[in-house]
């Protein structure tokens, strides 16, 4: 299997490929966003469910981090949001209003919304939490980081909010795109720490998660989330992460 790095790429042209895609990663972790495109797509694809760090993964990818997409020719890519605008762009020509065209200013406007989600909402938001007070242990906890970790996240949904609001149903209007399943499981995500005070009661928000939760793309990747999480004392997740990443540490 060719593996390539984040950067590079077997072939230039995007194009659906007949072959089986493989994605990597738990449908608990990230991993959730591609599997829901996956399946809005409708592509042949095979879920890898390894954890990050795993000798599985680092020997299937070269990568530690999950996500990771496999084409069926062999090109490598991680980066959740990447690969699901890839994906998209890929089979452009069965679902033409997955994703706006490259060049159009609907895509620039889809580009600045998926900027705005990964390094605001989810980087300087939700990963700062995770990374300061969840898993604290291995990283340290860092209180204050966390606190305004919190600000940032409710200052930048605040925004998208009001692009809901304006545009809506979908975050970017008429037609649900790869920024949907992003800003439901980052949603999600503030909802299990307790993020959520600033949006649970605003009614755009409550129809706008009762719209993505109810296509049938999400019912059967959340089903593959549940299940994962009712096995995971065995196959482990988080805890797993956490022992994979000690190690990792203990080397250093
Ligand atoms: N920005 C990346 C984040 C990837 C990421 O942080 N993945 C987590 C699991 S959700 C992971 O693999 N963590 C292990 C690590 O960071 O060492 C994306 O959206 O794919």
């Amino acid at each position: 299997m060719k593996t390539v790095s984040a950067a590079s790429s077997a072939s230039s042209e995007p194009a659906a490929s007949s072959g089986k895609y493989k994605i990597f990663g738990p449908a608990l972790l990230r991993t959730f966003r591609c599997l829901w495109i996956l399946e809005e797509l409708g592509a042949d694809y095979e879920h890898l469910a390894v954890l990050p760090h795993s000798e599985e993964l680092k020997k299937a990818t070269g990568l530690r981090r999950v996500p990771v997409l496999i084409t069926p020719d062999g090109f490598t890519l991680c980066e959740s949001s990447a690969i699901n605008t890839y994906l998209c762009d890929t089979f452009c020509n069965e679902h033409p209003t997955l994703v706006p065209r490259a060049g159009s200013h609907e895509r620039a406007r889809y580009d600045q919304t998926i900027s705005v989600l990964t390094s605001d909402l989810d980087a300087q938001g939700i990963c700062v939490q995770l990374k300061y007070e969840h898993m604290g242990e291995i990283y340290g906890y860092i209180p204050e980081a966390v606190k305004q970790a919190r600000k940032h996240f409710n200052k930048t949904n605040r925004s998208l909010i009001k692009q809901l609001q304006q545009e809506g149903p979908y975050l970017m209007g008429k037609h649900f795109t790869p920024a949907d399943p992003i800003y439901v499981h980052l949603l999600q995500a503030s909802q299990v720490m307790g993020w959520d005070d600033k949006w649970k009661d605003v009614e755009c928000m409550r129809n706008y998660m009762a719209l993505c939760t109810q296509r049938p793309a999400y019912k059967k990747v959340h089903a593959v989330r549940v299940k994962e999480m009712e096995g995971a004392s065995r196959y482990g997740t988080r805890q797993n992460v956490r022992s994979a990443k000690t190690k990792q540490r203990s080397k250093l």
